[in-house]
């Protein structure tokens, strides 16, 4: 069979029949899901159309967190997809756990926060370094979506630097006593449960599970912010908190531990990032075949087609990249580096795309008519947070050199 009529060769009309431009997939990566992951795929894009898409834009302008997203979430099994089943989780393998953020943020990236938050950064260090009988309390009432978590890392002079920490335990005797405060902290205000980073005595750092109602712990909102309008953030204030001693993580100590769940987290970011970009690129996509200026749609317009190919060519690596990720996640062979690589890449494609999709929607790109402004705002978060743009592009100088740049 000849190049030319090899069925894997090139093939337009297969990709018109795959719903090329709904939902871009320009390399046909479909072609290396399973029917599991397909399924994952579809349930959860289905649920993001019926629950968030419709309602996200009011919620994102009165800066409202709808709490009744919780328990939807837990139902369709959004939190914690690769903890084992017997805890309520997923079961389910790391490209999966991508598919579900990606689908996520193409709602909105608060969205996915939330999710990200409750299944790598809570669930995960329960599973991972618990004790059995707190996996059991916490994790399936988490899973279910009856309890929401939150994670404790960031102080409000410690934030690219959390081994500064200055948030502390102190030996009580059949209890903890804490003290400190966190900042910018996901879920916070809504927290049933918050696992805190605090250093001991002897100043080594270890992992606690602070619950809401702890004589001595609040977790006031933020408020007033333009990015993440949708998902609540708030401080930890920690004023002698008696903490019983069985709320302690056993199972490892030292920043490696919030850096392991970071691992975990910021792999799933690399993912709902392209989701908000592919959401971006098919507003444009379509407004630019319909806006006419110049008696012509705008999408006739070489300038305009150029920014469409770049927006494309950009999603597709990073689909790449996420795929090829997943597959060494799977195989537990995922570098840290490696993660920073993907969450810096494609936050800050995605982050570029929503702006000039914003701009190629002149004056209604501002407008919550479409999706764009919203998505670029968030995106200013999600370059922020899990370590800022800069902080992996170091993670990445480390790796290269083997020469650290923080100390
Ligand atoms: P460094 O000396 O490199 O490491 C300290 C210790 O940790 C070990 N380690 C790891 N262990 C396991 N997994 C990893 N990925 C690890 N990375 C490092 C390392 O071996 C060492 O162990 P030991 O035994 O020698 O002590 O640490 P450093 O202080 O130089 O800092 C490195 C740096 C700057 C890269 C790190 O601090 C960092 O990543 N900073 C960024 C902070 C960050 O990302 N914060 C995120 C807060 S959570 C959040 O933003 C949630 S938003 C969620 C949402 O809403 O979706
Ligand atoms: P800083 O560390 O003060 O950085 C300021 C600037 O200096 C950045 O540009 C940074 O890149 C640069 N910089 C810092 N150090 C270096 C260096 N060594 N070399 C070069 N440049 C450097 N944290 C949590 O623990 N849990 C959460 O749930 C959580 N949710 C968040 C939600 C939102 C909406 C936001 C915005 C943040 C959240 N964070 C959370 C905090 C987030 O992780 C931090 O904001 C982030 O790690 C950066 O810390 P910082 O804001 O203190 O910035």
């Amino acid at each position: 069979m000849s190049a030319k009529t090899s069925p894997s060769a090139t093939n337009s009309k297969k990709s018109s029949k795959q719903d090329l431009f709904e939902h871009p997939d320009f390399y046909a990566i479909d072609d290396l899901l399973t029917e599991e992951h397909k399924l994952v795929r579809n349930s959860i894009r289905d649920f993001v159309k019926r629950e968030i898409s419709p309602f996200v834009e009011y919620w994102a302008q009165h800066a409202h967190f709808p709490q009744e997203i919780v328990k939807k979430f837990g139902d369709i099994g959004a939190f914690g997809p690769t903890i084992p089943t017997e805890y309520g989780g997923g079961g389910m393998d790391y490209i999966s756990y991508g598919i579900l953020m990606q689908e996520i943020e193409r709602g909105d990236s608060g969205m996915r926060s939330t999710a990200s938050v409750q299944g790598s950064l809570v669930m995960y260090p329960i599973y991972k370094f618990g004790s059995e009988s707190q996996r059991k309390k916490y994790l399936p009432k988490l899973a279910s979506g009856e309890w929401l978590g939150c994670f404790g890392l960031t102080e409000p002079d410690h934030g690219s630097n959390p081994a500064g920490m200055v948030t502390n335990f102190k030996d009580a005797g059949d209890h903890y006593i804490l003290n400190g405060a966190k900042m910018w902290i996901s879920n916070a205000p809504f927290a049933n449960v918050a696992v805190v980073w605090a250093k001991n005595e002897q100043g080594r750092i270890h992992g606690l599970i602070v619950e809401r109602g702890m004589p001595g712990f609040s977790a006031p909102e933020t408020h007033h912010k333009w990015s993440l309008r949708a998902s609540a953030t708030g401080e930890l204030v920690f004023d002698n908190v008696k903490v019983p001693k069985e709320n302690l993580l056993p199972g490892k100590s030292g920043l490696g531990a919030p850096l392991m769940c970071l691992d975990s987290a910021r792999y799933g970011i690399a993912w709902g990032a392209i989701g908000a970009a592919m959401d971006c690129y098919e507003s444009i996509r379509k407004y630019a075949a319909e806006r006419i200026q110049f008696g012509k749609p705008i999408a006739s317009f070489q300038l305009v087609q150029k920014k469409l190919a770049e927006m494309l060519t950009e999603i597709t690596k990073a689909q790449l990249i996420n795929w090829r990720l997943g597959t060494l996640m799977n195989e537990g062979k995922a570098t840290t580096a490696q993660i920073s690589l993907a969450k810096r890449n494609n936050v800050q494609v995605a982050l570029a795309i929503a702006r000039d999709a914003r701009d190629m929607h002149g004056a209604m790109g501002i407008t919550g008519e479409y999706p764009i402004m919203r998505h670029m705002m968030n995106l200013e978060s999600v370059i922020t947070y899990e370590g800022t743009n800069d902080i992996h592009l170091l993670i990445l100088g480390n790796e290269i050199t083997k020469i650290s740049a923080f100390s």
